[in-house]
């Protein structure tokens, strides 16, 4: 048996281990293998990494930003190389199947190219100035050292998101990724420094949040916090960013629906429900957690959503027939379980699942079955809580005005979905959704970089990620006037 490696932090250019050498466990969720030891670390660690990212900061503003372009790009190459390389080891690390642990590096690898772009706009403007022989122009600065805190379930995708966006605008960088998906971070910041990226202007340390994360939003020199992750750790960071002025984005839960009227595509319906309810095992932000169903469309799409979800195969990700994956914890599958005693209590009836799997080989990892519930009012807790995991509720509506109030009608506002053949339905839905993203004849998740991703309400804090505006959370507007008429020119009296 080859001997479990130790992996290292990754501080001003070099890979370290933790000040105080400690290290943790990661395993493998489908069956329990050790995968790797990681640094436990700490305020040490915390201090070392703040102070490399701010030692690095005045040279890389400095470097053109086409020239950090080039380095993206490059590491886009790279990563398509190590695409399956990467993929594999996502999928042994988080559990989700090959599938899409190639798409998560995909959608990293799509960052790296829009990003590099940017390297060549970095837009700014030029506007009339209102006194004679004076220009006026805006431009965007990089904010400083930016503290990248980054969850589990995209262990490639949103670090991307954040990093890349970070970097192309001048900023230098921390990553602190999710303890449970410390190897995705470790690899895609391989990437980086392969792709020549210089010494301190991203750092990685592995930890938990209390040692890392805690310290990382409360440091001095870290101008700004990017954090993806739960609700409640997201309002703390809130709150600690706020007590010391910082600018932080959250992007936080969602429960999201699909709404399917009695004029809808109902295979089509059927495909899309399933892929962004089960896939990813539910653990997406983006995931489907209810379908809000008009009354004629009910039964029939019922039946045919319950033979399918028990027709799921269950499995280790990495076998090509797996369609679903294990949860990535043994904390998530007990909580996901307790919302089937919830369920009940509140009155709905569960169609199928409701329970772990533990057959054959299932039994040694975090399995749920694919679980769909009926009956659902829309303020139960099932239809209002963010579950994560592989729970889906049906709720039944008599219109589509009432489904869009249902739709909006949650804590949260990421994603939502209509299936429809009534180009009149599509255009109020367009209208009145309440949401971040919304999907017409496709399910709820897959949205693409080039776009806003985020959400309203509980979602998060009004930013948004990816898309046009990525680059508004990393940048400073600077307005700049220059007066060439040689006198003084007194704006608002002259
Ligand atoms: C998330 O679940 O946190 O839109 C991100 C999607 C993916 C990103 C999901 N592109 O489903």
């Amino acid at each position: 048996m080859p001997e479990t490696p130790t992996y290292r932090n990754y501080i001003a250019g070099a890979w370290v281990a933790a000040a105080s050498d400690a290290t943790g466990e990661n395993r493998n969720p489908a069956n329990g293998e050790l995968i790797g030891h990681f640094p436990r670390s700490g305020q040490a660690d915390v201090e070392r990494a703040v102070a490399a990212a701010k030692a690095a900061f005045p040279a890389w503003r400095l470097t053109p930003a086409p020239r950090r372009g080039e380095i993206l790009y490059r590491v886009g190459e790279i990563l398509t190389q190590r695409k399956e390389e990467i993929a594999r080891l996502m999928t042994q690390e988080m559990g989700k199947v090959l599938l899409e642990t190639r798409g998560d590096v995909q959608e990293g690898i799509d960052m790296a190219y829009y990003m590099a772009g940017e390297g060549r706009r970095l837009f700014g403007y030029i506007v009339p100035a209102e006194l004679p022989n004076k220009a006026a122009m805006a431009v965007r600065d990089p904010v400083g050292v930016i503290a990248c805190i980054t969850p589990w379930n995209f262990p490639v995708a949103i670090p991307s998101w954040k990093t890349m966006a970070a970097l192309i605008a001048g900023n230098t960088i921390v990553l602190k990724p999710a303890t449970d998906t410390p190897l995705s971070a470790v690899k895609l910041v391989e990437v980086f420094a392969e792709a020549g990226l210089p010494p301190g202007v991203l750092n990685l340390i592995c930890g938990g949040g209390e040692d890392v994360g805690l310290p990382l939003t409360r440091h001095p020199d870290v101008a700004a916090i990017s954090f993806t992750g739960s609700n409640e750790v997201g309002r703390r960071v809130n709150v600690e960013a706020a007590q010391r002025l910082k600018r932080v984005t959250l992007e936080l839960g969602g429960k999201n629906a699909v709404m399917v009227m009695d004029d809808a595509d109902l295979d089509l319906a059927v495909e899309g429900i399933l892929w962004s309810a089960f896939g990813t095992t539910g653990q997406r932000c983006t995931a489907c957690s209810r379908v809000i169903v008009q009354s004629g469309a009910r039964t029939e799409l019922e039946r045919r959503l319950v033979a399918r979800a028990e027709a799921l195969r269950l499995g280790n990700g990495l076998a090509p027939e797996t369609q679903m994956g294990p949860l990535v914890s043994a904390g998530q599958l007990e909580r996901v379980h307790s919302y089937m005693d919830i369920a009940r209590h509140d009155g709905a009836r569960i169609l199928t699942g409701g329970e772990p799997a533990r057959e054959g080989e299932l039994a040694h990892g975090n399995f749920y079955r694919p679980t769909i519930l009926t009956d659902v009012r829309p303020h139960m807790r099932v239809a209002q809580e963010e579950i994560f995991g592989p729970v889906l509720s049906v709720i039944e509506v008599g219109s589509l005005e009432e489904a869009i109030a249902v739709n909006n009608d949650t804590p949260y506002g990421l994603s939502s979905s209509l299936f429809t053949s009534n180009a009149n339905a599509v255009e109020v839905a367009k209208r009145d959704v309440t949401t971040g993203i919304l999907y017409i004849n496709a399910g709820t998740t897959g949205a693409e970089i080039q776009l806003p991703f985020g959400g309203t309400r509980g979602t998060g804090n009004g930013h948004r990620e990816a898309g046009l505006g990525a680059l508004e959370f990393f940048t400073e507007w600077k307005a700049i006037y220059v007066d060439y008429s040689g006198r003084l020119q007194r704006a608002q009296i002259d």
